[in-house]
């Protein structure tokens, strides 16, 4: 399924920001968390409810030119809301991790294949691992592939 339709900003300024940096840019700019260094990409779902188009940067957690999306949210207790996209339409999504968007499919992971996610997400981004020892949720991890 195609990702067009109107695109609605993230609600929080910095996360909206980052997005419109990093794409006018083709992600030469607005591509780390902060001043960290630690690079991100930028995620595009369709809102489950609302059917706009959302944007969310996340850390960037790749391997083998799978990636890893992890709804970590700052430990907080409830996932975060692009969460419940990614599981209403899997095959709706795109990342972007350069100039170009691209299609990919997502699943959630669990057992042996989450923890192995897990380990290079925590090796990418070592604060996930303070953010899971915040919070009883068990922060979800999805891997999204490239859809030929
Ligand atoms: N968040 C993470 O969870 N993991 C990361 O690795 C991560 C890295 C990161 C790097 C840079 C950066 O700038 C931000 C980063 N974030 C990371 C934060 C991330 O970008 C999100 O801001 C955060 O995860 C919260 O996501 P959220 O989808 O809960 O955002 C809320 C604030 C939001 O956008 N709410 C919208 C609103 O209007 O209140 C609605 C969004 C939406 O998708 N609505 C759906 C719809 O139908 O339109 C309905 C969703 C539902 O089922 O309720």
């Amino acid at each position: 399924m195609s990702l067009n339709g109107q695109y609605e900003p993230s609600p929080s300024d910095w996360v909206r920001d980052q997005v419109e940096l990093y794409e006018r840019t083709g992600g030469a700019e607005g591509n780390t968390l902060r001043d960290t260094g630690l690079p991100v990409v930028i995620v595009t779902t369709r809102g489950n409810k609302s059917g706009m188009i959302r944007k969310t940067p996340l850390m960037r957690v790749e391997h083998d030119g799978a990636y890893a999306l992890v709804a970590s949210q700052g430990g907080a207790p409830k996932n975060p809301v692009w969460y419940y996209n990614l599981i209403a339409e899997p095959e709706s999504v795109m990342i972007q991790d350069g100039p170009e968007p691209f299609e990919v499919s997502v699943r959630e992971v669990e057992g042996d294949e989450r923890a192995g996610w897990w380990d290079r997400a925590v090796a990418a981004f070592p604060p996930y691992a303070q953010y899971q020892l915040k919070t009883e949720r068990i922060i979800p991890v999805f891997v999204a592939t490239k859809r030929s």
